[in-house]
């Protein structure tokens, strides 16, 4: 047992080394999933996708369709759940040295509910609400946090995308919509005026073609795992 007790020590400082976590954001449609299939295919790294089927089922309802039918009614609703989605996310456990997840619990909030509230779209109240609910959580749990990928695109080239991959729920989307998410991106980890970073930030420009994308992930590989050294 002392020999396995020297080699638990020896490995234990290399396990908390290399525990890194990287989280990928980006607009609606912006190819979050195909970057974390990328490197999930080609590179020893855990991706932990968005947890949007639970968003569009959760015992038998879904509340992303409910919100984007009536945002001021059901806002808080889809938003109180995405943020309980990501906590789990964030806070479960994993044996991969590198994990990269969809989207945080950072976005849901600077992005989406800052989005729905700036646009007169939720009631001060449920904006409160949820905004003691992200500050308590943000107070108390720890969130670990390496490295931001960004996904920058042209909102255009995101509303072309949706239109093309036809999800249900997203149809009613209006150009406008996606360029207010790509206004306070921009503002979180590209011009940094908004709100505050818990990482450093890697910005991929995202406009081109499956293929052409997957060359940009390559040519990023190294920086991206750079973050675990
Ligand atoms: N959504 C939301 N509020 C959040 C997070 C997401 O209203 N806090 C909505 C936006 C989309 C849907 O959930 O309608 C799915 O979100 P994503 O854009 O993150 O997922 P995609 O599948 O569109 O990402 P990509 O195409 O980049 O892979």
């Amino acid at each position: 047992s002392s020999l396995i007790s020297r080699i638990a020590w020896i490995c234990l400082p290399i396990h908390f080394f290399y525990d890194t976590h990287i989280f990928v954001e980006g607009n609606i449609a912006s190819g979050k999933t195909t970057c974390l299939e990328y490197f999930s295919r080609t590179s020893d790294i855990e991706v932990l996708t968005e947890p949007v089927s639970k968003w569009r089922n959760v015992r038998g309802h879904n509340p992303l369709a409910l919100m984007y039918q009536d945002p001021e009614r059901w806002g808080l609703t889809l938003q109180t759940y995405v943020q309980l989605t990501m906590l789990d996310r964030h806070t479960s456990t994993t044996e991969a040295a590198v994990r990269m997840m969809e989207r945080s619990i950072f976005s849901a909030k600077y992005i989406f509910v800052e989005n729905l509230f700036r646009s007169g779209k939720m009631p001060e109240v449920d904006f409160a609400v949820l905004s003691e609910w992200f500050d308590w959580i943000t107070t108390n749990v720890s969130i670990p946090v390496d490295l931001i990928v960004y996904l920058q695109t042209d909102p255009e080239t995101c509303h072309r995308r949706l239109k093309q991959r036809c999800r249900e729920e997203e149809k009613v989307i209006p150009l406008e919509y996606l360029q207010a998410i790509h206004e306070l991106y921009e503002d979180w980890l590209v011009r940094r005026t908004s709100f505050p970073l818990p990482a450093p930030v890697l910005v991929i420009p995202a406009d081109g073609n499956r293929q052409n994308m997957e060359l940009k992930y390559e040519e990023n590989r190294e920086q991206i795992l750079a973050a675990a050294k």
